[in-house]
């Protein structure tokens, strides 16, 4: 793993510089505002310091300037021992749906502020687990046997075993958790602080996370985006929030087709949205309908296309809906999205994903993050099929309750925060 820090007088100034030097893979683990202290407050602006890393394998490191400026390795004990996490109080400007932020994601981040400020807490929280923990530990110990001096248990030690056990509590599945567990022991000496194994770990989970994947423009109109996935995972109604975050927040012509002829009330369902937003409807029948529909909205910048949601065990819907996005025109520039609920069992969203990952590739989207408080699968999933996230949802409100997929904010709630 590389990790490397870049400054700049804004957050978008110093992660520029870190994609311009390592590559479009970057992931940034780390936002921290630095302010000027003292009487130097009134002369100088803050800097922004973000902490970049990517896994080496990926490295596509510009070379002229890397030669200029050594990296530093992860497996050297410098690199993340003074990486103290900063949970940044103010919300990180989010990655927008394909632009810059809005104002209207700028009142929700404010919103977000009050989470942000509790998941500040998570070090304290830990660290008070710790030592209760340790408490327990020490009177096990003497009884086992007083000789030993239980105060000589390093605090990483039972600080690793403590999350070892929160990340099975959320769920992550336990080759995962033994996975990070094994390379953070690699880097791991005896006397190790607890901050030292916590921004191990985070940053880990946070490469392994990567970072979200979400819709973005074609150079041909139109962008034609597909959202398949199990019934009633929340397709349509994410269909909804994307449509109307691109084009009130972006003025984007979007418009909309339906591939879902299955159920009565379905067309129905998204003719409200459509309605709601002033965007055209257009049901399809068939794959050669859907190139005739395409044909017809060639000047809006998105086309978001529903299908009908089915058993995933359904042999013979499962190839009408490949047909149907194998013979889009290849001219056009296309995306498939799988949408999977969160509260969907781990071994069922194993065997969705393997029989989707043989037909196409897709991003994820992860609905009902608000059902569940156990985000573990997310984990297991991108682990998984090895597929990028994108977006979540949080609730049934169209449009407000979606969001580009936080790893940051994933990862903390994963390791216990709240
Ligand atoms: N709590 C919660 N409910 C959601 C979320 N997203 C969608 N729903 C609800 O889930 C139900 C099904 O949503 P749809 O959008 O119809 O799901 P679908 O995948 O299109 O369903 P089919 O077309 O029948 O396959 C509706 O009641 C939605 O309001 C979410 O993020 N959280
Ligand atoms: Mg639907």
């Amino acid at each position: 793993m590389i990790i490397k820090k870049f400054q700049g007088k804004t957050e978008e100034e110093a992660t520029g510089k870190a994609r311009e030097e390592l590559g479009a893979k970057t992931v940034i683990m780390n936002v921290k505002e630095l302010r000027p202290n003292g009487l130097l407050r009134m002369f100088k602006n803050s800097v922004f310091e973000v902490t970049a890393a990517l896994e080496e394998e990926e490295a596509e490191v510009n070379p002229a300037k890397a030669m200029m400026s050594p990296l530093h390795r992860h497996d050297t004990l410098d690199m993340v021992a003074d990486e103290k996490i900063v949970v940044p109080v103010q919300e990180r400007p989010q990655m927008e749906f394909g632009g810059m932020m809005s104002e209207m994601s700028r009142e929700k981040n404010s919103e977000t502020n009050g989470l942000e400020e509790k998941l500040e807490t998570l070090q304290n929280l830990l660290e008070q687990k710790l030592v209760d923990q340790k408490e327990e530990e020490k009177e096990d110990f003497l009884k086992e046997d007083s000789t030993k001096e239980a105060a000589a248990k390093s605090d990483g030690f039972v600080f690793v075993k403590m999350l070892y056990g929160i990340l099975l509590e959320n769920e992550v599945n336990e080759k995962y958790v033994n996975q990070i567990m094994d390379e953070n022991e690699k880097v791991m000496r005896n006397g190790m602080s607890v901050d030292f194994v916590l921004s191990n770990i985070y940053q880990k989970m946070i490469l392994k996370l990567g970072q979200p994947r979400v819709i973005e423009m074609a150079e041909k109109k139109p962008k034609v985006v597909f959202f398949i996935g199990p019934t009633g995972v929340g397709k349509t109604t994410t269909i909804a929030k994307i449509a109307s975050r691109f084009k009130v927040e972006q003025g984007k012509k979007v418009a909309l087709l339906t591939a879902d002829t299955y159920r009565i009330a379905a067309a129905e369902q998204l003719r409200t949205y459509a309605n709601i937003l002033d965007t055209p409807l257009t049901i399809v029948y068939s794959a050669e309908e859907l190139n005739e529909a395409l044909e017809r909205v060639t000047d809006y910048d998105l086309v978001l296309v529903d299908t009908a949601g089915f058993s995933h065990r359904n042999q013979e819907q499962r190839e009408e809906i490949k047909r149907l996005i194998d013979n889009v025109e290849p001219s056009y520039d296309k995306e498939i999205y799988l949408v999977l609920s969160a509260t969907t069992k781990y071994r069922d969203l194993v065997e969705i994903a393997d029989i989707y990952k043989e037909i196409f590739d897709f991003r994820m989207i992860f609905t009902k993050l608000d059902e569940t408080s156990c985000y573990g699968n997310i984990f297991n999933m991108k682990m998984y099929t090895g597929a990028d996230l994108s977006y979540s949802t949080y609730g049934q409100n169209v449009p407000d309750d979606i969001e580009v997929f936080d790893t940051q904010k994933m990862v903390k709630m994963l390791l216990g925060g709240k």
